[in-house]
């Protein structure tokens, strides 16, 4: 069941996903306020203003909100104890085992959500304490796993106690039942939050996402161990080159390296890493964060309804 909004205390099942360089405390408290669950990035700003983000989401929403922290930043012990320091509400943790952080985030009362790409790590987050699961298949834009949503999510509820939210694909009413169909209690949305009129992202950014097809996404990173979906563009075809030609992982990050802020900030669509989920060539227009909320809540009700309604012929 589609319930866990209730366990945080938010109007809706959904969590925006933690979008490195792109979600802002401004754009976190907009989420929020549109009744779903806003997370800011971290690791892409220093410390300092890290922590105004934190404080610029706590003027702008009284409702809840969250603070993604990327594992593998140098800087996630610090990014962990400015959660502690600031009172966040909930953290969400990526590219990495968050494990050495829960007891600590538990004794200040944080609720933690690992994002997970397979079933042994979730089970070891369920044993150890996390009070949920972010369960993301390989649909997803950015850093991912190997396996899709329809194949993680179920191995998941099958197994865990706790509530799993899905992530990868999932950027619509008719998405959202289907997460619900295979047993998560909600879902986390990246892609179709990065089109609305308020994300701080580039325009060129939003544009290529709304106009791209899926066939113009790919993977780079497999072989430095990093797989990261984004849309083709020179980089990525630089990148593949020099990978095929046995580049070390380090020779790699050059390419990678401030192109994420390149795409985010200019609008680099060249040299830019332009994250996105497989969804992007399923969404075609640009409209605001409440609109997005409640057509998807809208459609979802209404697709549940059609398959629960009696055959029509
Ligand atoms: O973390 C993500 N997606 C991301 S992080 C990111 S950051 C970035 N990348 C390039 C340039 C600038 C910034 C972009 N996209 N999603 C969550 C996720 N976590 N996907 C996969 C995982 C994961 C992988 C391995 C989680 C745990 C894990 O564990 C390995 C271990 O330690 O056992």
């Amino acid at each position: 069941m589609m319930n866990f909004n209730k366990l945080l205390n938010i109007k809706y099942p959904i969590i925006q996903g933690g979008m490195a360089h792109i979600a802002t405390g401004r754009f976190a408290a907009s989420v929020s306020n549109a009744g779903g669950m806003g997370l800011i990035a971290s690791g892409s700003w220093p410390i300092d203003q890290l922590r105004q983000e934190i404080k610029d989401c706590k003027a702008l929403t009284d409702q809840p909100f969250g603070l993604n922290i990327m594992l593998m930043h140098p800087s996630a012990d610090d990014i962990a104890q400015l959660c502690i320091d600031e009172g966040v509400p909930f953290v969400t943790t990526g590219a990495g085992n968050p494990e050495k952080y829960i007891k600590a985030f538990h004794d200040h009362n944080i609720i933690v959500y690992p994002v997970v790409p397979t079933l042994s790590l979730a089970k070891r987050m369920e044993r150890i304490g996390a009070d949920g699961i972010i369960a993301e298949g390989m649909e997803a834009g950015g850093h991912i796993g190997a396996m899709t949503t329809f194949t993680l999510i179920p191995q998941l509820t099958n197994e865990l106690h706790i509530p799993v939210i899905a992530a990868g694909g999932i950027y619509s009413g008719q998405t959202m039942l289907a997460a619900e169909a295979l047993g998560a209690a909600g879902v986390q949305m990246g892609t179709a939050f990065l089109v609305t009129e308020e994300c701080p992202a580039h325009d060129n950014y939003k544009n290529k996402v709304i106009k791209g097809k899926s066939s113009q996404i790919t993977i780079i990173g497999s072989q430095a161990g990093f797989p990261t979906r984004l849309f083709q563009n020179s980089m990525t075809r630089q990148y593949t080159e020099a990978e095929k030609a046995g580049a070390d992982p380090m020779e790699l990050e050059v390419f990678t390296l401030g192109a994420l802020a390149k795409a985010v900030k200019n609008g680099d669509t060249d040299q830019g890493s332009l994250m996105a989920g497989l969804v992007a060539g399923s969404i075609h227009e640009k409209t605001t964060l409440p609109a997005l909320m409640e057509r998807i809540m809208t459609e979802y009700h209404a697709a549940k309804v059609a398959l629960l309604a009696p055959a029509q012929i």
